[in-house]
């Protein structure tokens, strides 16, 4: 394949650009031409596009832009359209959920939390028409659907976060706001509020599988960067063959840790600790609050934190 690179082999090969394999009948044609990129071929591939927008896409998109630019456009006229002042607090300005005493309701005034509700149903078209282009793409592919599952996990915490709990909870006020700092103060105080986020036992499992990932993907990604001279970045001939630089790779950790994973299951922690993070994390959301309302008290009632 004499496109393949890695950060070994640094040649770029410009032949014509690939099209990729051929679509599904009635699947909508591939957008734009194909461009080379020297820059983008140092840390990726150099062939840019062609994009594949189609229906999903392309509708998420244009509901994603609805947001942004609700969102901006409200902070904009926070500072009543001063150019300066809206670059100057960006970082400060907001735009939150109605006050408490909307409750649930649909129909509220645009500065007292309509522009929130507005944006936040075209966040969520935007987020699930983007899950659905991830699974069809897959699909359409014909390969496993793990990326949007994967995804799906992540869309699981937003869920919780933007809606499943405000509904629990009965009012949109519990949600989060959009913004730098405003969401950054959302979340300190609910840990505040609900007797510290470091007690509850599912924010724990979380960060576990937060930095457990980290940790995975820097050892994955040193490992068969150590062995590319070897042809380990080849992975799938390295699952089959023997006396390979995958062989070397698991010996590596076996010798230096007692236990290695394999070239293929490496994957399947990595997928299982990327997808617990926000899975977890949803969990310890949306019991927050409902089953539970302050975690220091629970933690001294199961003795997992002193009196
Ligand atoms: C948020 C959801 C998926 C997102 C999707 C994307 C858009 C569009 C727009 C590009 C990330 C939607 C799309 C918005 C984008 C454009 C233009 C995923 C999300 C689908 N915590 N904490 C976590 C740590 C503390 C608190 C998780 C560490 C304090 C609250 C994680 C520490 C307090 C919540 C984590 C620490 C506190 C969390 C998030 C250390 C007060 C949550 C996992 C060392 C600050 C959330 C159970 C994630 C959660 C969460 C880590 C401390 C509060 C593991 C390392 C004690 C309220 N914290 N935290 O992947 O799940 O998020 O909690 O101090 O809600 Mg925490």
């Amino acid at each position: 394949m004499s496109y393949y690179q890695n950060i070994f082999t640094q040649t770029q090969v410009r032949g014509p650009a690939e099209a990729g394999v051929p679509l599904p009948k009635g699947d909508s044609p591939r957008d734009g031409g194909a461009f080379f990129s020297y820059w983008m071929g140092k840390i990726g591939n150099a062939q840019i596009g062609p994009i594949y927008l189609g229906f999903l896409g392309s509708m998420s998109l244009l509901f994603g832009f609805i947001w942004f630019e609700i969102v901006g456009l409200t902070m904009w006229s926070q500072v009543g359209w001063d150019p300066v002042q809206y670059v100057r607090q960006l970082f400060w300005l907001g735009v939150g959920p109605p006050a408490e005493s909307y409750g649930l309701s649909l129909f509220v005034p645009w500065n007292e939390g309509g522009a929130w509700i507005a944006s936040s149903f075209c966040l969520l078209l935007s987020v699930l028409l983007w899950w659905a282009r991830t699974y069809t793409r897959a699909k359409a592919l014909g390969l496993g659907t793990h990326v949007a599952w994967a995804f799906a996990s992540a869309i699981w915490l937003f869920l919780v976060l933007g809606l499943l709990r405000p509904l629990f909870m009965g009012s949109w006020a519990e949600a989060v706001p959009y913004g730098i700092f405003p969401h950054l103060d959302w979340t300190n105080n609910f840990s505040i509020r609900y007797g510290n986020f470091f007690y509850n036992p599912f924010h724990c499992f979380s960060i576990v599988f937060l930095f457990g990932s980290t940790l995975l993907f820097a050892m994955h990604g040193a490992t068969i960067l150590a062995v590319g001279r070897y042809g380990g970045d080849r992975e799938l001939e390295q699952i089959t063959d023997r006396g390979t630089a995958g062989e070397r790779a698991g010996l590596f950790w076996r010798w230096v840790m007692g236990f290695n994973a394999s070239m293929e299951s490496i994957h399947r922690w990595a997928w299982w600790f990327a997808v617990l993070t926000t899975l977890t994390g949803g969990i310890g959301v949306l019991i927050t609050g409902t089953l539970v309302d302050n975690w220091t008290e629970w933690a001294i009632r199961h003795n997992y934190f002193p009196q």
